[in-house]
């Protein structure tokens, strides 16, 4: 049963599963909507001018990494890479507080709206305080995130995440990680007070099997479960040793791999493994421009996507904000190794239009949550493109995805999450408080 009509949108056009419609009245109730009539009057509803499209889930985030985007990019050439780049940013954290990491969080969600998404996982693991002890509410840190999408109105999907060891087979952690520690029954107390959507294993260098199988064993069976894999060579060749078998090969090999999985990056998987996820039904979460910043290698498109593998993106570090970045960045590393143009799915698409299609319908499966297609019981989570831009004039239907997708920038007219409109005139609503508040931030991290 829904409730009352909340609001009744009225769209020039809108990109249904089936395809695009005209004069679309969208019924939203309760955050979702409740009827889709193409061809119909705009009396006495919402109306929106431009194209809507289902909003962006952004599958993987580390909010507080936003505040460092930009502060590693010095060369030093040969020496610098992604471990290197892990220390700065365990340097950079160490001085957060709560405030700080609502301050950004808010920022960040608030610039992300503004380029498309409507939905962010949080995958959350700095938990203790600035000393390594937990906070005296251990949910301290949680809560700050939650307070930041309450006030960005980003639909929220918290997975705290379980991190106790520095590598493979449970080593003692680095002092730079006592932020991240908790035992594994302090975690899932955690994941009971903050209500968590989703959970997560930081990766099989942070935590070892029994506790992998000590976790599944005592939460529900649906929850959501994500965990970082395979990213760097370093990880594979670590899990080589540590186990014989490849980071995702070992998960596999544990039968641990069903549709509730998301595997972060999976950067480096051969063939085999890249089918076998497929086939298990887990999501990848491709972070494309954080992959290139860290310089992790390119994604195993070919095999994964022949095999039917799903995917969604996340902005992970935060280098970039927008949602199309990341859809460029994947297609373009397949191009520039194929040497080929408009791969997409292969099947004669329109590549715009199937990555953020696929990506939004994908990418919201593993928040548990129905949205990431304008459909009747999904929530009402709606990008609505300025047709007037330049980059979109003149184009109609799927040519708009494709021209927003790979030649749009300042396209987003408005977002709608739960049936609230939070962007409007490409603006968040609450743009200027979460700004002067961050400001206030960055300048007391730089004292
Ligand atoms: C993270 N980020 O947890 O923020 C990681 C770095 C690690 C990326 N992998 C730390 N992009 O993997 O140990
Ligand atoms: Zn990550």
């Amino acid at each position: 049963m829904t409730g009352p009509i909340q609001v009744d949108l009225f769209l020039d056009q809108a990109r249904l599963p089936e395809g695009w419609a005209r004069n679309v009245r969208i019924a939203v109730a309760d955050g979702v909507i409740a009827a889709i009539t193409p061809d119909a009057d705009p009396a006495g509803s919402a109306r929106s001018v431009g194209a809507a499209i289902p909003a962006m889930t952004n599958l993987h985030s580390h909010a507080f990494q936003r505040a460092m985007a930009g502060l590693a990019e010095q060369s030093r050439a040969g020496v610098d890479d992604f471990w290197a780049w892990r220390g700065a940013m365990y340097g950079f954290l160490q001085r957060l507080t709560p405030d700080d990491v609502e301050a950004i969080a808010a920022m960040l969600q608030v610039e992300l709206m503004e380029q498309g998404y409507g939905g962010i996982v949080e995958f959350h693991y700095l938990h203790n305080d600035i000393d390594g002890r937990p906070y005296a509410d251990r949910a301290a840190m949680a809560h700050a995130i939650r307070r930041a999408a309450a006030v960005s109105g980003i639909t929220l999907t918290l997975a705290p995440v379980l991190y106790t060891s520095s590598s493979f087979g449970g080593a003692p952690p680095l002092d730079g990680q006592k932020r991240f520690l908790m035992d594994p029954d302090a975690f899932l107390d955690l994941l009971g007070e903050t209500n968590a959507e989703a959970l997560a294993f930081h990766s099989l260098r942070a935590v070892t099997p029994r506790q992998i199988e000590y976790v599944l064993e005592r939460v529900s069976p649906d929850i959501p479960v994500h965990i970082h894999v395979a990213e760097q060579t370093g990880e594979v060749d670590d899990c080589l040793t540590w186990s014989g078998e490849r980071p995702v090969e070992w998960l596999l090999g544990r039968n641990l791999l069903t549709p509730r999985w998301t595997l972060v990056h999976a950067t480096h998987m051969t063939d085999a493994e890249a089918g076998r996820v497929a086939r298990a039904g887990a999501t990848v979460a491709l972070c494309p421009s954080t992959e290139g910043n860290l310089g992790d290698g390119v994604f195993n498109a070919a095999a994964f996507l022949r095999a039917g593998g799903t995917f969604g993106i996340g902005s992970d570090s935060h280098v970039s904000t927008s949602p199309v970045e990341e859809l460029r960045w994947f297609e373009y590393g397949r191009r520039l190794q194929a040497r080929k143009r408009a791969l997409g799915a292969g099947g004669g698409e329109h590549v715009g239009a199937w990555l953020w299609l696929a990506a939004a319908a994908s990418g919201a499966r593993p928040t548990g949550r129905a949205t990431g297609v304008l459909e009747v019981g999904a929530a009402a989570d709606i990008v609505v493109l300025d047709t007037d831009h330049p980059a979109l004039a003149g184009r109609e239907d799927d040519l708009t995805l494709d021209s927003f997708v790979f030649s749009g920038q300042g396209c987003v007219r408005e977002v709608w999450t739960g049936g609230v409109r939070r962007v409007e005139n490409g603006r968040h609503q609450a743009r200027d408080g979460v700004a002067a508040a961050y400001r206030k931030t960055i300048e007391r991290l730089k004292a």
